[in-house]
């Protein structure tokens, strides 16, 4: 038996969640096409017969705007330092760029972990494409212990990745039960889906600006009826007026789609209360960071 930790590190929105969910089979990170979707280091777990990879999916390594984008970067950091594997990933279709050659050259720092590149997304490239990619990001650096192009939409080649990861680990047991697929809070999960409900359809800074909280999750005693009570917590007024939507529709809307994947995580049926609220510039503010769990 080998088993270990991997960290998917990169850029915003090159598929690192995407890539996590397909591995364990299961969806554990939620993903969307906005960059800086991420925002905890959240584990996801795959079972094989010849051991166990804890995968750590973070946030997309970005030039911090705010003070929570630093604390994002700094967590990536921390989890880096914890990790036996650390796989880069870069998409297919777009050129290696300055972003890419900072995060490779910053693994410099982390010489206890093995280092494996990923070229995401092959399904979207076109053979010239992914040529020229893996080409650009073999020479990142030197002591790639792999380099491996798939694409966690079609499912291509994900089990030579996951192949390759498991040989990289040390030798040991498993380190979670098996039938395991992350370690996340179940209130952690359904805040997550809620805000990547909310992320659909949005533009510009209204997603950096959506945070959810959750007040209190209950079964009721005589039905077979969660309630779960959430707040989505915007930055201004006026994103505050877009969240809700014409009379509501949007946020009835967002309320949908979240229960529709809250139900089968809790097995019973949910009733979903959402509220919006204002934190004035709480991406900015530590206080207000502190209390959202940064
Ligand atoms: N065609 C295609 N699209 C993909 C693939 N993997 C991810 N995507 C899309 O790329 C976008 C970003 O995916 P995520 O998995 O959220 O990316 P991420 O790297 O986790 O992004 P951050 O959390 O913001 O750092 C989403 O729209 C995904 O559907 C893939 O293999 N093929
Ligand atoms: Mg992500």
């Amino acid at each position: 038996m080998r088993s270990g930790f991997v960290t998917f590190v990169g850029r915003p929105n090159v598929g690192k969640s995407t890539l996590t969910n397909a591995l364990v089979g299961e969806k554990v990170a939620i993903t969307s096409a906005k960059p800086q979707t991420t925002r905890r280091a959240i584990r996801g777990i795959v079972n094989r017969p010849a051991g166990q990879l804890v995968i750590v999916d973070t946030p997309g390594i970005h030039k911090p705007r705010t003070l929570l984008g630093q604390r994002l970067n700094d967590l990536v950091e921390q989890v880096l330092g914890d990790v036996d594997v650390i796989a880069l990933c870069v998409p297919a279709g777009e050129k290696v760029g300055p972003g890419d050659r900072r995060i490779a050259a910053s693994l410099d720092g982390y010489g206890r972990a093995k280092k494996v590149a990923i070229v995401t997304k092959t399904d979207d490239a076109s053979k010239d494409e992914i040529m020229e990619r893996l080409m650009e990001v073999d020479s990142l650096r030197e002591d790639w212990a792999a380099v491996i192009p798939l694409s966690a939409v079609s499912g291509d080649q994900l089990d030579v990745l996951s192949d390759e990861l498991l040989q990289l680990m040390p030798e040991g047991p498993a380190l979670y039960p098996e039938g395991m697929t992350t370690d996340e809070a179940i209130e952690d999960r359904i805040a997550e889906i809620i805000r990547e409900s909310a992320l659909e359809g949005v533009r510009d800074e209204l997603p950096h600006s959506i945070a959810v909280t959750i007040e209190d999750i209950s079964e009721r005693e005589d039905s077979d009826l969660t309630d779960v009570f959430a707040n989505i917590v915007v930055e201004r007024d006026s994103q505050k007026a877009i969240i809700i939507g014409r009379k509501g529709s949007r946020l009835k809307d967002v309320g949908a789609r979240a229960r529709a994947q809250i139900e089968p995580l809790l097995g019973t049926r949910v009733f979903l209360s959402l509220h919006v609220r204002v934190a004035k510039e709480w991406q900015r503010d530590p206080k207000q960071l502190g209390r959202l769990g940064f």
